[in-house]
């Protein structure tokens, strides 16, 4: 089992777009299950391989209580979307902070699994809400750059002053 380090916002390397994935390899494998590995650990129930510093379209998901649907997601593309829901989300690389966004309530995505196959699937409540997310990681987008700018800055001030404390 490997743990990955998972960058902490602000750190800039969050805004990286990731590029799409031409080959589903032996590599892309081995990411993967670390980042599966990293995601249970933590724990949180996604993670987008921009997180740990890979740019590259992968995301692992599980939404499940028992922690044993892994979902896995390279080069994921939403193709229909309808509807709204606002959901508390939290993210990995943002420890601490909990806050409503809006995002789409019905998504279909299609993608490549983990054995390079193409895949659809269709998608609501907290796993839609979670793939939204998660592949807004992928293009550099962090979930509290859908707040307010008071917002931000507060939760900025917050996030250096919980650093401090840590260190
Ligand atoms: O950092 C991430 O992208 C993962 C993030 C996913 C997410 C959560 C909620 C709404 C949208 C996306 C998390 O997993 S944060 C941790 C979390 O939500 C959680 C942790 C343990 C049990 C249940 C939930
Ligand atoms: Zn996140």
């Amino acid at each position: 089992m490997a743990l990955l380090r998972i960058l902490q916002y602000p750190d800039e390397r969050l805004h990286t777009v990731a590029a799409k994935v031409s080959e589903v390899t032996d590599e892309v494998r081995a990411l993967v299950h670390n980042m599966a590995d990293t995601m249970y650990a933590a724990p949180g129930i996604g993670l987008a391989a921009t997180q740990v510093d890979v740019h590259q379209c992968v995301i692992v998901i599980d939404t499940s209580n028992t922690h044993d649907q892994l979902l896995v997601l390279i080069n994921p593309e939403i193709t229909a979307s309808s509807g709204e829901s606002d959901y508390e989300e939290g993210c990995l690389s943002v420890p601490g902070i909990f806050e409503k966004v809006r995002r789409a309530e019905y998504i279909t995505v299609k993608a490549l699994n983990i054995n390079g196959d193409p895949f659809v699937l269709d998608a609501e409540g907290l796993l839609a809400v979670c793939i939204q997310h998660e592949m807004d990681h992928l293009i550099g987008k962090v979930f509290v750059e859908y707040l307010s700018r008071l917002k931000q800055t507060r939760l900025r001030a917050k996030l250096k002053k919980q650093q401090r404390t840590v260190m």
